[in-house]
């Protein structure tokens, strides 16, 4: 089974970016059954959807796990929902600030996710780590490239377990910050990353 991880340079204030980390830290690791892809995306609008689209027309992976940054929350975030809008609070690693605009012209409202991300919220929550769906994956980054790999998926034959995974703030950012900041170790992180893909891997049957 090919599995795609992907995750993002730092952006703004944050110097660190854990979805890198675990990006960096996973392509090192094997994982029983797994041919596993991993990519790191620039927090850039016209380049991430570019590199995303390019590479999963290239390498056609079975399951895509994408991680992203969301400094506020408390516990790692399955996404629900990405939608078609871009409306960034802050300019992008390229300088832009898009406001109020759709990701694809006369493309769906939005996209689910097609990851089973209530069995991963099981999964994860009897393994100790907290975890949570969310209903909003932002309007930003992050659901720009959430949005744009179901987009492409939505337009082959072949399914994929695709979905978007936001992670809490590190330890060390919270410990720079005059904000009361939560925050998560690298090392469950990781741990969720390793469960998702195993678990991906266990109930993978090919077509
Ligand atoms: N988080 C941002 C973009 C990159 C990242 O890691 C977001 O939530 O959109």
């Amino acid at each position: 089974m090919r599995i795609l991880v992907t995750g993002f340079e730092p952006f703004s204030t944050h110097s660190v970016n854990p979805s890198q980390k675990i990006v960096e830290a996973l392509s090192t690791e094997k994982f029983l059954g797994v041919d596993l892809r991993t990519l790191v995306l620039p927090v850039d609008h016209v380049r991430a959807p570019g590199i995303i689209t390019e590479t999963i027309r290239k390498d056609q992976p079975d399951a895509i796990l994408a991680f992203g940054l969301a400094s506020s929350r408390f516990k790692i975030g399955l996404e629900q929902v990405a939608i078609n809008l871009m409306d960034f609070r802050i300019p992008d690693n390229s300088g832009k600030q898009i406001s109020d605009q759709p990701i694809i012209e006369d493309g769906p409202a939005a996209y689910f996710t097609t990851l089973a991300v209530r069995s991963l919220l099981t999964l994860l929550q009897e393994k100790g780590i907290p975890a949570e769906i969310s209903l909003t994956a932002g309007s930003y980054l992050c659901n720009l490239v959430f949005y744009t790999m179901m987009h492409e998926i939505s337009s082959q034959t072949k399914p994929t377990q695709a979905g978007f995974i936001h992670l809490p703030a590190l330890p060390e950012e919270a410990a720079k910050s005059d904000k009361t900041l939560p925050s998560l170790s690298l090392e469950l992180d990781l741990n969720a990353a390793r469960i998702m893909i195993n678990h991906l891997a266990q109930n993978f049957r090919r077509n």
